[in-house]
């Protein structure tokens, strides 16, 4: 089974350390691919960061469809462009924010999301949201730390972390904690010995979960809202991303 992880900022480092994620959860038979792309933010810290991270993931996309790709997990806990592509590819794909969410309500009533800058907090929220995940939401927790100081191991942002986490649990409830960012997908096992409840994070969850899906045959429902984007022209910077009626002969580059 081929899947593939995009990472959907420039950071190399961020990269690697998600497909190191990835690698310690996936069947010895699967190939994973693990990108990110190459315009773009390199880091993702807001609706404007967001949006324009979407152009890389759904180019990555692309490419993947040309490889053979069988699912996809997006690596950002904004969970960019997810929708737009289901409509690009033939398999599952995944979020990491959505991926996460849906398996801490497995195993806990309530979790609370422990994530980076303040500003985040709003697209938490609106994963929440739309993903219908009120009831199982105790709160949202920002630590103040940016992405890239995640880089940073030897830094507080451990302890920040582990704090933040401890009062999700204390003061608000959280019986299962779920990570808001994919560079810290090598948090999670130190977290859950130091805090004594599951500690979820998206990177693992969603190789998992599109592992799964893929294994059983089930992909993303093409009969409507994520049927293939309409061929049409597209214009200006924007050109080369005219979705077209034969996908597996333009989407080889
Ligand atoms: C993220 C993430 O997962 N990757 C990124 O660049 N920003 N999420 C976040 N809450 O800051």
């Amino acid at each position: 089974m081929k899947l593939q992880v995009i990472n959907p900022n420039t950071s190399a480092a961020m990269t690697a350390k998600i497909g190191a994620a990835a690698r310690q959860v996936t069947a010895p038979t699967t190939e994973l691919v693990v990108c990110n792309p190459t315009m773009g933010p390199v880091s993702i810290e807001g609706h404007y960061d967001e949006a324009l991270s979407v152009l890389g993931v759904l180019d990555e996309v692309r490419r993947g469809e040309a490889l053979g790709v069988q699912g996809y997990v997006i690596a950002c806990f904004g969970d960019p462009g997810l929708r737009a592509a289901r409509e690009l590819a033939q398999g599952p794909v995944v979020g990491i924010a959505e991926a996460a969410m849906h398996l801490a309500t497995l195993v806990a009533p309530r979790f609370s999301i422990v994530t980076t800058l303040s500003r985040t907090r709003g697209i938490a929220q609106h994963l929440v949201q739309s993903y219908g995940m009120e009831r199982h939401c105790a709160s949202i927790r920002a630590t103040d730390i940016a992405v890239l100081e995640l880089e940073h191991t030897s830094g507080g942002a451990y302890q920040q972390i582990l704090q933040e986490c401890r009062g999700a649990i204390a003061q608000d409830g959280a019986e299962a904690i779920v990570l808001g960012c994919g560079g810290m997908a090598d948090l999670a096992t130190d977290l859950a010995a130091e805090l004594g409840v599951p500690v979820i994070e998206g990177v693992a969850a969603g190789v998992k979960l599109v592992e799964t899906l893929v294994s059983l045959n089930l992909g993303t429902s093409k009969v409507g809202e994520f049927a293939r984007p309409l061929p049409k022209p597209y214009d200006g910077l924007l050109a080369q991303f005219a979705p077209s009626s034969q996908p597996h002969l333009s989407e080889v580059e």
